[in-house]
């Protein structure tokens, strides 16, 4: 009996204890098991959004953190069918006829130095350009460039703290104005360009502010000082030997490469006062002939990452062909350049002296790529070489604290809002560049990896590994609560030129070889579902979704094509499609939108050409009535 007793009173403490650790480990609590503290409970959300970026996927990838769950994928530089990006008339225009993007570093958009929860940017590295996406309704609303006279942007886009700017710089030289020219003769005829690119406060809208010439160094990364140091743009660069082949020797010879430190207000009034050239349309500025613009600050052996601390007093630059982090003091920095306290100059730029400048050296291992901050005053660094991540204090004594071995051969690091002036502290994801064996195999290539990392404590702990498509650089990871996405698109708002809101506008006009048809989508019906057309007519679908239910959206894909695309509630698209057969065409609805979504369909009947058709046909005036009807309710 007495053992009984035990046995219970045992059994009860053993069901309290479960209890309370159950009790406190709700989604993200800093409690209980790795796997408790990654949990979110079925119907619950995440406290974080994240941005992957989608690499030469050209998207961008959506996660909820803690649970580290895939949400959704941000179509961007390349065309999706399954929502028809790149399929209908304005993302297709907005695409500019390229199919591909290399998509390497989210940008939030930031006030006072935190995110705003508006937009974010992402570069194409590839094609020069940056994209804006709406954070409203993750639609990718505006593709800025081919920026001119930039090979390849990389250092690219990192806001400044207000998001006055975006920034691009080339990865590659080419001479500007490209012309005929041998590769022989790249020290002097070859040309890097940093460019600054305005964003309209108001609506995110993108413009080239100035371009500035530089030596063909290759410009790696930046960010932007922030605090103190705002109005300051700082890139790494590698190349500074000038090489144009085997640069995975020949560019690795100096013992010190470059940091720019570009002051964009002073950059922006050069051109404002007219001392920029034109070339290829873009006001370039070139150094030798506009000082005090930008500087160069020696960085020990090709640099990646340079990060800006939150106070925005110090400048974290990693020369990954070395054991340490180069720490720089704004402070000095400006001092030096207000002592003109220069050591030469390259390109027009002066070269200040990293003595002078350097703060502290950080032996945090080997091959250290990127660094973000918490909220601590610590940093964590990512080690290639090493795999790990280290943990060190920004200031003294500028040690490091603690590391973690990840697998295998860390990129970036995303630390929760880890590069704003504020961040969280709370967790460290990084980005892992190969995956071997982490997952089921799929053959020789694996996918790539990430893994979620608890920085809530004095040790950094692993919670959860997962595979990404190809293939995140960076990622940044915004508290949830600061994004407030529409459910629909409001009727009444939408302006579209193809946009019809009653059943008795529903049309088909023809003026000689063209078609426009302004069709309706409700459940589950289009409104006209019967399209009389001629052989050679370009038929432009006009299609709006009438409804106003979250997450109804119509699809309409047509028979034997390449032409899909997705209409979300309250959106009007417009689509083209050729009349090339004689005969019926069926066209559907592609998405799933109610128990009869499968009856959601309608007939194209095209003609030989040239038959009499009328310049203006609508539906049946019963099938009108039916719908005008429907949309009472
Ligand atoms: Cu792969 Cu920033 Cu393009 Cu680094 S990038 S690791
Ligand atoms: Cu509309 Cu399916």
């Amino acid at each position: 009996m007495k053992r009984w007793i035990v046995a219970t009173i045992t059994g009860l403490l053993l069901a309290v204890v479960a209890l309370s650790v159950l009790g406190c480990a709700g989604a993200g609590s800093s409690s209980g098991t790795a796997a408790q503290k990654v949990y979110v409970k079925p119907g619950e959300h995440d406290a974080y959004y994240a941005f992957l970026s989608g690499g030469h996927h050209g998207n961008v990838y959506v996660y909820g953190f803690p649970s580290c769950r895939h949400i959704t994928t941000i179509p961007v530089f390349t065309p999706e069918p399954a929502v028809g990006y790149g399929f209908d008339e304005d993302s297709k225009a907005m695409l500019g006829g390229r199919i591909w993007g290399d998509a390497h570093h989210p940008g939030l958009s930031e006030t006072d130095g935190n995110y705003d929860g508006r937009w974010l940017f992402i570069n194409d590295m590839v094609g020069a350009r940056i994209a804006r996406i709406d954070l409203k309704d993750f639609k990718t609303r505006q593709i800025f460039g081919p920026i001119p006279n930039l090979s390849a942007a990389h250092a690219c886009p990192f806001p400044t703290p207000n998001t006055e700017y975006v920034f691009a710089a080339s990865r590659f030289s080419v001479p500007v104005p490209n012309r005929a020219v041998h590769i022989e003769d790249y020290g002097k005829d070859f040309n890097g360009i940093i460019a600054g690119i305005k964003v309209a406060p108001t609506d995110g809208t993108m413009s080239l502010g100035f371009e500035i010439l530089t030596p063909p160094f290759d410009w790696d990364l930046s960010d932007a000082g922030k605090g103190p140091s705002h109005g300051w743009q700082f890139f790494t660069c590698y190349n500074t030997e000038l090489a144009y082949d085997s640069l995975e020797v020949k560019a690795s010879q100096h013992e010190m490469d470059f940091i720019a430190a570009v002051d964009w207000r002073a950059a922006q009034k050069a051109v404002d006062e007219g001392k920029a050239k034109t070339i290829n349309g873009a006001p370039v500025l070139d150094p030798h002939d506009v000082p005090g613009i930008v500087y160069l600050v020696p960085v020990p052996k090709s640099p990646h990452g340079v990060d800006v601390n939150p106070t925005g007093e110090y400048i974290c630059a990693s020369g990954k062909l070395q054991a340490e982090v180069s720490v720089y003091s704004f402070a000095k920095l400006q001092a030096a350049i207000q002592a003109e306290k220069f050591d030469g100059e390259r390109g027009g730029m002066p070269v200040l002296k990293y003595e002078d400048i350097l703060e502290a050296k950080v032996p945090v291992g080997l091959g250290p790529l990127h660094t973000q901050f918490d909220n601590k005053g610590y940093a964590y660094t990512s080690l290639f070489l090493d795999s790990q991540i280290a943990k060190w204090k920004v200031g003294p004594p500028w040690n490091v604290t603690d590391k973690i071995d990840v697998y295998y051969s860390i990129g970036h690091l995303m630390a929760s809002e880890g590069d704003t002036r504020n961040p969280t502290g709370e967790y460290v994801v990084a980005l892992d560049k190969l995956s071997k064996s982490r997952y089921l195999s799929v053959g020789p290539t694996h996918p790539e990896a990430a893994q979620l990392i608890d920085i809530r404590g004095p040790k950094m702990e692993l919670l959860y590994d997962f595979p990404t498509y190809l293939e995140p650089h960076y990622a940044q990871m915004i508290r949830a609560e600061k994004l407030k996405p529409i459910t629909v698109y409001p009727l009444a708002e939408n302006q579209h030129q193809g946009a019809i809101k009653r059943a008795e506008d529903a049309r088909i006009e023809r003026k000689g070889n063209r078609v426009d048809v302004y069709m309706l989508a409700v459940r589950t019906h289009f409104t006209p579902d019967k399209i009389k057309v001629n052989q050679g007519d370009d038929v432009y679908f006009h299609v709006t979704n009438l409804e106003q239910d979250d997450d109804i959206a119509h699809g309409f894909g047509i028979i034997w094509s390449n032409d899909n695309m997705q209409i979300e509630p309250g959106e009007t698209k417009t689509m083209h499609w050729k009349a090339e057969q004689v005969g019926i065409t069926p066209f559907y609805c592609s998405n799933f939108c109610s128990a009869l979504h499968q009856e959601m369909q309608g007939l194209i009947e095209v003609q030989p050409h040239g038959a009499k058709l009328a310049a203006l046909q609508r539906p049946d005036p019963k099938q009108v009535s039916e719908i005008a009807a429907l949309l009472e309710h």
